[in-house]
């Protein structure tokens, strides 16, 4: 049974000034193309088919806004570092992330994935430093856990917990055969259950107990 009965798709945005009001508490996203934010997000909420996976990487470049109730919401934000990305669209997806990122007020985590088989490039450490900018507190899926063999899974896990060195929480974490998967949820009701300030605030700081290291 999901923990978000009502969950239903809200919006796409192709501009900022699309963007759905900036009221509650909202849980963000982010990743290279096809590194699987899609499929995290179906996964974490128990849904099969509300956000849109694709094997095409590149796919999703609009904001996708979803609803979870009681002014609560989850952000599939586009995908990075697809080589064949031309360079207005390019243009384009850093414009969104800095409006994103610049101006949400109900930003309350974010969630960045990587294929643990390949994380951490320079555009994820852009990504880091844009929510740190924001003090947003970080978890680190590394997607696909299915994919590698147990100890290379596990050695990529403990070599990003040393690079990320307490700047985000880091947990593996595959769509494919749940591993991670409790966690994770953990992870998006304690950010989505915060309570805002009266003016719209919220205590700032990485204080969320994350799983894995
Ligand atoms: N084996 C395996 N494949 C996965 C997993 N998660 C996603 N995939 C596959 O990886 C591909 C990309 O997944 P998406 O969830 O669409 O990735 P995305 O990051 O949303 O991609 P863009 O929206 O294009 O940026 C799809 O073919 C998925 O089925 C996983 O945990 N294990
Ligand atoms: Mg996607």
């Amino acid at each position: 049974m999901s923990r978000y009965p009502t969950v239903s798709f809200l919006k796409s945005a192709h501009r900022p000034s699309d963007f759905c009001p900036d009221l509650g508490l909202e849980v963000a996203f982010a990743g290279r193309s096809n590194s699987g934010k899609s499929s995290a997000i179906n996964s974490i909420l128990g849904r099969r088919d509300l956000a849109r996976t694709s094997r095409t990487p590149g796919r999703t470049q609009l904001v996708n806004f979803f609803e979870l109730g009681g002014e609560r919401r989850v952000v599939d934000l586009p995908g990075y570092g697809y080589a064949r990305v031309a360079p207005a669209l390019r243009q384009h997806w850093k414009g969104l992330m800095e409006a994103y990122f610049g101006q949400r007020v109900a930003l309350a985590g974010l969630f960045l994935v990587m294929d643990c088989r390949r994380p951490l490039t320079d555009s994820d450490w852009q990504m880091i430093e844009f929510a740190e900018a924001r003090d947003c507190p970080i978890h680190v899926l590394l997607s696909k856990s299915d994919k590698p063999g147990r100890n290379e899974a596990r050695d990529a896990l403990r070599k990003a917990g040393a690079q990320l060195s307490g700047r985000a929480t880091v947990q593996l974490f595959s769509a494919v055969t749940g591993e991670g998967l409790e966690a994770a949820r953990r992870v998006l009701d304690g950010w989505l259950s915060k309570n805002k300030g009266p003016a719209g605030t919220r205590p700032a700081g990485n204080s969320e107990p994350g799983s894995g290291v």
